[in-house]
C-alpha cells in the first residue's frame, strides 16, 4: 500500500530531501512493515547514498577477490581441484555482475562505480589485501573468507532494498558451495602428511585475524550502523555477526584438529559463546588506508585488466551501435 502511494513512476530515481517529514515517515513505514523499497520508489538521499556505497563496495570486493585465488589456478594439485577453483572464481565474477547491476538501479552507471574503485575513492573488503602463499590458502579462503561472507550476507537477503536483497539470495547459495569446497580442502590437508597439516595450520594462523576484521569496525566505531539498522539494510551489528562467525567456526577448526592463533579464546558456558582476544584495529586501519600487504598489487592488476579490456568494451559498443543502426534502418524501410 505504502509502496504504491510513493511510486513516482514517470520520474525514475526519485531522490528526496531527507527533511521532508511526510515522505520520510511514509518511507520508514514501508521499511517497518518489511515491505521492499524498489528503484523507482521515493527514497531519502542518505538511503540511496548508503546503498550505492555498500553495494558497489561489495561488487568491487567480489571482483578484486578473484585475485588471491586466481594466483593458484595454474598450480592446483589436480585437475579436479583446478576445475572446482575455476568454477568458484567465475562465480565471484558473476556476483560482481549481479551487484553492479543492483547498484546501477540506484541511478549511477557501472562505469562511474568502476571509476571510484580505480581512482581509490571506493573501498573493497580488507581481506583481499592479504597474500595467498600456499595451496592451503585456497582451503582457508573458502572455509573462512566465504564462511564470513555468508554470515554477513544471509541477513542481507532480507535487506529493505529489493534489487540488493534478491541478488543476495542467489549469491548466498553459491557462497555456500564455496565455503564447503574450502572446508573440504582443509579436511584433506589436515588428515594428510604432517607437512600438509602444518600448511593448513599456517593458513589458519595467517587468515584468522584478518577474517574477523572483515565484519568491519567494532560497533562503537561503526559510523554507518545506526542508519543502516534503522533502514533494515543491516539486521545484525558488526560485532554480533563477528561473534556468530566465531561461535560457528571454532568447532569446525577443532574438528580439523587445528588450533586458533588466539590464546584468549575461551568457551563461556554461561553465555554459550566463545570469548576472544583483542583485535588489532591498527592493522585494520592500515589496510583500509592502502598499506596492507597487497593493496598496491591488487590495484595494479585491476588497472592493468581494465586497460587491457578497453578494446573489448570498444568493440562491444561498436557492435551494439551497428546493430541499433541496422534495426533503425529496417524500421524506417518497413514504415
Ligand atoms: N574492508 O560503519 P561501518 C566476499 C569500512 S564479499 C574494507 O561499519 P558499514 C566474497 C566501511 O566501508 C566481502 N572496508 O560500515 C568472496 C566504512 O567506510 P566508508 C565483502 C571496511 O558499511 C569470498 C567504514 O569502514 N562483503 O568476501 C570493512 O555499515 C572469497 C566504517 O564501517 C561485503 O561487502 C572491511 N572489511 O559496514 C569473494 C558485504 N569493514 O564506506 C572472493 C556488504 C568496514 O564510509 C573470494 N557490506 N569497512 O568509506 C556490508 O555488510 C557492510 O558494508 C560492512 C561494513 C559490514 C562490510
Amino acid at each position: 500500500m505504502y509502496t504504491q502511494a510513493l511510486n513516482e513512476k514517470d520520474a525514475p530515481f526519485t531522490t528526496g530531501r531527507s527533511d521532508d517529514p511526510i515522505k520520510l515517515e511514509r518511507f520508514q513505514a514501508i521499511i517497518d512493515a518489511e515491505d521492499k523499497v524498489e528503484p523507482n520508489d521515493w527514497m531519502p538521499d542518505a538511503y540511496r547514498r548508503t546503498l550505492q556505497r555498500q553495494i558497489s563496495q561489495h561488487a568491487h570486493s567480489e571482483v578484486i577477490g578473484m585475485q588471491p585465488e586466481g594466483n593458484w589456478l595454474t598450480r592446483a594439485p589436480s585437475l579436479k581441484r583446478k576445475a572446482t577453483l575455476l568454477a568458484k572464481i567465475q562465480d565471484e565474477a558473476g556476483h560482481g555482475l549481479y551487484l553492479y547491476a543492483a547498484a546501477e538501479t540506484l541511478g549511477m552507471s557501472r562505469e562511474e562505480y568502476y571509476e571510484q574503485l580505480l581512482s581509490g575513492r571506493a573501498k573493497y573488503s580488507s581481506i583481499f589485501n592479504y597474500p595467498s602463499l600456499t595451496w592451503a590458502d585456497m582451503g582457508a579462503i573458502g572455509w573462512l573468507v566465504d564462511g564470513a561472507a555468508i554470515m554477513n550476507q544471509i541477513p542481507l537477503c532480507r535487506c529493505s532494498y529489493g534489487p540488493y536483497a534478491r541478488a543476495m539470495i542467489r549469491i548466498c547459495k553459491e557462497e555456500s558451495f564455496h565455503q564447503r569446497q574450502g572446508y573440504e580442502i582443509m579436511v584433506t590437508l589436515s588428515r594428510g602428511t604432517p607437512a600438509q597439516k602444518a600448511m593448513a595450520q599456517d593458513a589458519l594462523n595467517r587468515f584468522y585475524w584478518p577474517v574477523l576484521m572483515m565484519f568491519g569496525p567494532s560497533d562503537t566505531e561503526s559510523m554507518h550502523s545506526a542508519d543502516s539498522t534503522k533502514w533494515k539494510i543491516k539486521r545484525f551489528s558488526n560485532d554480533e555477526l563477528r561473534q556468530k562467525f566465531i561461535d560457528a567456526t571454532i568447532p569446525q577448526g577443532q574438528h580439523l584438529g587445528l588450533t586458533f592463533p588466539d590464546p584468549d579464546l575461551k568457551f563461556d558456558a554461561a553465555t554459550g559463546h566463545w570469548t576472544h582476544g583483542e583485535i588489532d584495529w591498527s592493522e585494520f586501519k592500515r589496510v583500509l588506508a592502502g598499506d596492507g600487504p597487497c593493496n598496491r598489487q591488487r590495484m595494479k592488476v585491476r588497472k592493468a585488466a581494465d586497460a587491457e579490456g578497453t578494446w573489448v568494451r570498444e568493440a562491444a559498443a561498436a557492435y551494439a551501435n551497428k546493430r541499433a543502426d541496422r534495426q533503425r534502418i529496417a524500421k524506417i524501410a518497413a514504415e
